[in-house]
């Protein structure tokens, strides 16, 4: 049994099925994304229909929180920004919002923990952390207040835990390839590449973009 959890998609729908082709999958291998799997990009529905038709398991990423959130509070999602989030779904968002719901805030296996943006370094355990931490973090300011301030260091810096943590969110950033820590988005939306690790072989896989789909 091999794992592989793929970074941040945004809608890069034909480039994760070329991804999911370089596997080489065998019946017993399981995929996972790192959240983020809509939004920005060409064809957010292609992607999350791949994701169904290949049982590849998600946590949530802040843009599908978004949506839920969207979705749930009418006073939003009749504002004319939220008409406007809404019509790209193009009245496929019951459906949509069927799929998403379904997904975790992370997912944890024996020696290794999933989660869209990272981990709150005051706590071991994801249960003890704030659902906005998770899903947006990327620098930490001691407190858990400011999550993305530039002059502070990055949360993985920050913290230690038993487990390897498999992240994605940080395409300015991209890579991350430390001792216990795999950063996996390296911003195939802004024309670089879609980026999956595979544990039971310590090995990234990485298709290019197919083009330039957002300006970074
Ligand atoms: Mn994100």
């Amino acid at each position: 049994m091999r794992r592989f959890f793929i970074g941040d998609v945004h809608g890069c729908a034909e480039e994760l099925g070329l991804l999911l082709k370089s596997f080489k999958l065998e019946p017993e291998d399981q995929l996972f994304c790192v959240g983020d799997v809509i939004n920005k990009g060409p064809d957010s529905l292609g992607a999350l229909e791949i994701v169904q038709q290949n049982q590849i398991k998600c946590v949530l990423g802040n843009h599908e929180a978004h949506f839920i959130q969207l979705m749930e509070n009418p006073e939003m999602r009749n504002s004319n920004y939220g008409q406007a989030m809404l019509e790209r779904w193009r009245g496929r968002e019951e459906q949509v919002y069927a799929q998403v719901i379904e997904w975790p805030y992370w997912i944890e296996f024996d020696d290794i923990i999933l989660v869209h943006a990272g981990l709150d370094p005051r706590f071991k355990r994801p249960e003890d952390m704030a659902h906005r931490v998770l899903i947006s973090i990327r620098h930490w300011d001691g407190e858990g207040q400011y999550l993305n301030t530039l002059d502070n260091p990055p949360w993985f810096e920050c913290g230690s835990w038993d487990k390897g943590v498999v992240f994605g969110h940080w395409a300015l950033r991209g890579l991350v390839d430390l001792p216990g820590f795999k950063g996996l988005d390296t911003g195939c939306v802004y024309g670089k590449h879609l980026t999956a690790w595979c544990p039971e072989e310590n090995r990234f896989y990485q298709v290019p973009a197919l083009q330039q789909w957002k300006a970074f």
